[in-house]
């Protein structure tokens, strides 16, 4: 997009648009209302400034296509294997590991360990566990201090699902959790092969 946003930069400088103007804000969308523009210019730089607009112009053409493949392409990642919610994508390719190989294979793919802050994206990690019929980790543990369960941030968690009775930390080394097929959380060991959900 840099070629874009420097037409963007000369667009305004030589169609004299100051910095504060009202239509900076719209860029943002993608959309910018051209008509609305005061031009107070001397013949060249008109010229030049319609000529900067016509090329805005296709440029937002090419972003509205791209945009519109891009839903296309995510749709159909989604219905191949994945779940959404908000704006998190869930994927899971069928490979399984423990919690630290989960983590990196997520991590390899440019995601991250499947990480619910909230019951709809739990839903859809619940309904991929369900799919595979495997149950699987998730990228929340209490590995540093025990009974403090935290995102792989760091982030002390705000959501959570525990099963009944659960975390017990059975035998004193459950830091990890795994999602049931309903949804539950138990804290378990980190060293148990689980479907590996990753989040995009
Ligand atoms: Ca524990
Ligand atoms: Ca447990």
């Amino acid at each position: 997009m840099q070629k874009g946003q420097r037409r963007f930069t000369r667009f305004f400088q030589t169609c004299d648009i100051g910095g504060d103007n009202p239509i900076n804000g719209s860029i943002a969308s993608g959309q910018v209302f051209l008509e609305s523009i005061p031009v107070k210019l001397n013949s060249q730089r008109v010229t030049e400034c319609e000529l900067l607009k016509t090329e805005i112009r296709d440029l937002q053409e090419q972003l509205k296509t791209l945009k519109a493949t891009v839903s296309k392409i995510q749709k159909a990642w989604i219905f191949i294997n994945g779940n959404s919610a908000g704006e998190k994508t869930f994927q899971a390719n069928g490979s399984e590991g423990d919690f630290e190989t989960s983590k990196a294979t997520c991590s390899q793919a440019g995601g991250l360990l499947a990480s619910p802050r909230n019951s709809a994206e739990n839903s859809a990690i619940q309904q991929i566990v369900v799919r595979h019929n495997k149950a699987a980790y998730i990228g929340i543990n209490d590995i540093q201090t025990e009974g403090s369960f935290k995102y792989l941030s760091g982030e002390a968690i705000g959501y959570s699902n525990w099963a009944a009775g659960e975390p017990n930390n059975v035998g004193g080394i459950e830091d990890c959790i795994e999602v049931y097929p309903d949804g539950r959380w138990n804290d378990k060991s980190c060293n148990e092969k689980r479907l590996i959900i990753c989040e995009f």
